[in-house]
């Protein structure tokens, strides 16, 4: 039998995706990791908190840092979402600035993001949605007075250019040993990722205003002798009111959010799951430091 040739050495980098609220950077990480981690919707601020997602190309692993849209904050929770971005900025090897071509916005934050020495690359999203001879002219303007090392031009919802963008990734990440095993695709806990799920239900269920005021706090989370999971997570709101729709009339609104998020976990976690939500009225829950490290954001001023 030949012999093998001997094995690419391993290389293993950090990637920060960066950008405008809805610029696509969720749908990003979901398609270059192959799997759906981190939640998406159409409305903006939908990320809170740092995600990892773990994504294998030939030798390289990947670790992609998913981070909330940057924009101006005001409230605690926000300031808390502004720092997760600027930590994961800090920490890359290589941050993408992803820009929505169909609104091509580039955050003022971004210009101040710290980590200079990282290579920043633009990344064009939404392609499918603009015709291809605005592209060109739409990259040449985001790049006249950056620095961009590179660029490229996605759909991070059908997919194309996404192959190229991985492997492009996985050739500039530096050497260095793989940081976590090859089958773990994020670091975040499957009660967090569950808790999510539901998050998003409410992104998608509930009106414009309604899902800022609300966060998922996880609560159990039991595997039963049948190998069934038992899960239950609290649904903040900050008053009453918000309580009475985030329940709807007779109920109907939070099964149905139920229902979808029960069906949404059991697909990530490939089991069967028994979902049991408690809506809860915590006034200020968002601007309390206590109840936003629960919820995974440290508050700003304390990191
Ligand atoms: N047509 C099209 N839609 C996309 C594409 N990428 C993302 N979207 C949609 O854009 C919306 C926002 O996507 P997200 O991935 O949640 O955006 P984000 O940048 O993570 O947003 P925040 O977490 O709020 O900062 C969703 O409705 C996605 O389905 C794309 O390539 N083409
Ligand atoms: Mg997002």
């Amino acid at each position: 039998m030949a012999e093998a040739p001997p094995p690419a050495p391993a290389r293993c980098g950090v990637v920060a995706l960066m950008g405008a609220s809805n610029a696509g950077k969720s749908t990003l990480v979901n398609a270059l990791v192959g799997q759906k981690l981190a939640i998406v919707s159409p409305k903006v601020q939908t990320t809170r908190t740092r995600l990892l997602g773990i994504a294998l190309a030939g030798p390289a692993q990947l670790l992609l840092f998913d981070t909330p849209g940057l924009f101006a904050p005001r409230r605690a929770i926000e300031r808390a979402m502004l720092a997760e971005a600027r930590d994961a900025a800090r920490d890359a090897d290589i941050r993408l600035l992803l820009v929505d071509a169909v609104r091509p916005v580039v955050p003022d934050a971004l210009a101040d993001l710290g980590a200079e020495d990282a290579p920043s690359w633009l990344v064009l999203n939404k392609v499918d949605l603009v015709a291809k001879d605005q592209l060109l002219p739409l990259a040449a303007r985001l790049t006249a007075g950056a620095s961009f090392a590179r660029v490229f031009m996605v759909s991070a919802l059908t997919g194309d250019g996404v192959a190229d963008l991985r492997a492009a990734l996985a050739a500039a990440v530096p050497e260095g040993p793989w940081l976590y095993p090859e089958d773990q695709l994020t670091d975040a806990p499957a009660r967090l990722l569950a808790a999510e799920l539901t998050r998003e239900q409410l992104f998608l269920q509930l009106g414009q205003e309604l899902p800022y005021a609300t966060a998922v706090l996880p609560e159990t989370f039991e595997t039963r002798a049948d190998g069934s999971i038992a899960i239950r997570q609290q649904i903040l709101v900050e008053r009453d009111s918000q309580k009475a729709i985030v329940l709807g009339r007779g109920g109907a609104r939070i099964r149905a959010i139920g229902e979808a998020a029960r069906r949404a976990i059991g697909e990530a976690l490939g089991a069967r799951v028994h979902l049991f939500l408690h809506v809860r009225v915590e006034p200020g829950w968002s601007e309390d430091a206590r109840m936003l490290k629960a919820l995974g954001l440290q508050a700003p001023g304390r990191r």
